[in-house]
């Protein structure tokens, strides 16, 4: 199975944080523009931007109070078509965020459903009649408390999976998906490349019946939205479903599926918490799990659907953080991670400033937290945990600390912008920063740039078979991909121990790591080797 886009690697702007042209410590499309050639320089041919339309900014812009503008704090649609054009002029491909499970309170929609009791509007999202001030279901919103609220006359609940500023769409009304599509349409038209789906595995929810993720209706309402508006260009779209498991990955992302093309799975970055607890319930990976779990969609989806690639994004911490370790051996973990996730089958994603292994910044202080959910996390914990605690479950997994603004520089605000930004710079910009980065052969980015090339230049990533070696062993992830008579064998130690692991490697020969370890039956910290076979 061939794929237009099989050789792609896609990098995930956060706006807020990337590059500030105005003046006004908050990234923005000129400021996007400016680094194109950075991305050029990597090697990268998708840009996925995260939400740049009109919004109260609640939740980042996921939170959309008009699908057909662009936010003004971060330009005007000129700006964004003149993104288009000169990232065209690159070659490079442009995907949109499309956040359709909910709009912002602030959407015109929903402001005239609350306003008019026979308002057009009023079925296009959740309400139940307010009978005794109690909640009609108990289900609980992501970010804390329940997923029901009071309109502001008290008279009705509505539903809201995210925040209270979030209220989710009601996908049977077809009206309703009429105007996305509509909507969706307009932008392809415009000539945006594709679109990140935002939690499009909930719009098939069916509340009463208790299902919120991959409801009855949804692959019908994929399939539908497909035929409106994707059948025919030639566009990426990558659904984040967090439930998914092969089986249904399959059932989006087999060839003829008339869904999508790619989802994220969350199950390897879910290794971390406590089995049925909230993400907040810290859990120490165990290194089998993920051989396992990746493993297994590698195996699943192999020419049967196919899979998107991730370590971190803006909800996740950074992966060199969280798995790896970002003091001592920081280069060394980051790097190794990379091949790792490089050397798979499916869409690579990188995660602005994961190519020069930008860390998680620790917070200490509320008023230096800004994402919604860390705050009402804040606030709800600290009334059953202490304060120690709190933090360092926010410390680890807070969104905040893998949104800092992009490392350009050593310069007081990391060359991001010359006022102090939204959200505090990471005070190691004095020797993490892109400008160490670029020239130095031996960086991170440079080591990115080499796995990225690998993928264009060597069908086996792309197409070969995968097999996992020794499943048991607790620091070593190693595999194996094959095609025709190529062989490519990835070995890492995934542990600040040295291990002894001898191989039988006459046969190989090495073509990138991330250091020479003097006996090659010995892996030093983090060490990465990346092997090609012939015959
Ligand atoms: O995220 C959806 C999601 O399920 C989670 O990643 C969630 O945001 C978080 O991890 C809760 O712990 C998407 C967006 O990526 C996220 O930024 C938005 O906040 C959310 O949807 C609502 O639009």
């Amino acid at each position: 199975m061939k794929r237009w886009y099989e050789k792609s690697v896609i990098y995930q702007i956060y706006p807020m944080s990337f590059k500030d042209s105005n003046h006004d410590g908050m990234g923005d499309i000129h400021g996007i523009i400016s680094k194109l050639d950075y991305f050029v320089e990597l090697g990268v041919d998708v840009l996925w931007l995260s939400p740049i339309y009109v919004s109260p900014m609640d939740d980042n812009g996921y939170d959309i109070a008009d699908y057909y503008q662009i936010n003004p704090m971060f330009g005007t649609m000129g700006d964004f078509k003149l993104l288009l054009k000169t990232a065209h002029q690159k070659n490079l491909k442009i995907i949109m965020d499309l956040v359709v499970n909910h709009t912002s309170d602030e959407h015109i929609w929903f402001m005239d459903a609350i306003n008019q009791p026979d308002s057009p509007y009023r079925d296009y999202y959740i309400f139940r009649e307010n009978a005794n001030n109690t909640p009609p279901t108990n289900q609980g919103s992501f970010f804390g408390g329940s997923a029901w609220d009071l309109t502001p006359d008290q008279k009705h609940f509505y539903f809201h999976l995210f925040s209270k500023k979030q209220p989710d769409l009601n996908w049977k009304n077809e009206h309703l998906r009429q105007e996305i599509y509509t909507m969706i349409n307009y932008w392809l038209d415009l000539g945006v490349d594709g679109f990140r789906m935002d939690v499009i595995d909930l719009i098939g929810k069916d509340i009463e019946k208790g299902i919120i993720g991959n409801g009855p209706k949804l692959h019908d309402y994929l399939k539908e939205m497909y035929h409106a508006c994707f059948k025919g260009r030639k566009v990426i779209t990558v659904g984040e479903t967090g439930g998914v498991t092969p089986e249904i990955a399959i059932l989006y992302t087999k060839e003829d599926s008339e869904e999508l093309d790619m989802v994220f799975q969350f199950q390897h970055i879910a290794l971390d918490q406590e089995p049925h607890r909230d993400k907040w319930h810290l859990k120490k990976l165990d290194l089998k799990d993920l051989k396992r779990v990746l493993s297994k969609w590698q195996i699943a989806l192999y020419q049967k659907g196919w899979n998107s690639l991730y370590w971190s994004n803006h909800d996740q911490p950074r992966i060199v953080s969280r798995w790896g370790d970002d003091g001592e051996y920081r280069i060394q973990s980051a790097k190794m991670f990379g091949a790792l996730l490089h050397m798979m089958q499916g869409t690579p994603f990188v995660y602005q400033g994961e190519e020069i292994g930008m860390t998680n910044l620790k917070m200490h202080d509320l008023k230096d937290l800004r994402d919604v959910e860390a705050i009402n996390m804040y606030h709800e914990k600290m009334k059953v945990w202490d304060e120690s605690r709190v933090w360092d479950a926010l410390n680890a997994k807070g969104r905040d600390n893998a949104r800092t603004p992009m490392q350009w520089d050593d310069s007081i605000y990391a060359g991001f912008s010359d006022q102090k930004p939204w959200l505090n710079v990471n005070p190691n910009k004095d020797f993490i920063n892109v400008k160490e980065s670029i020239n130095d052969p031996k960086s991170i980015f440079s080591f990115y740039q080499k796995l990225i090339k690998m993928r264009k230049e060597c069908p086996t990533i792309v197409y070969g078979s995968y097999e996992l070696i020794e499943e048991e062993h607790e620091q070593m992830f190693c595999y194996k991909r094959k095609y025709q008579n190529q062989e490519i064998l990835v070995m890492a130690n995934v542990s600040k121990e040295v291990v002894k692991y001898p191989y039988h490697l006459a046969s190989y020969q090495l073509i990138l790591s991330n250091e020479i370890s003097e006996n090659e039956d010995e892996f030093g910290p983090y060490e990465v080797r990346i092997y090609h076979k012939e015959g």
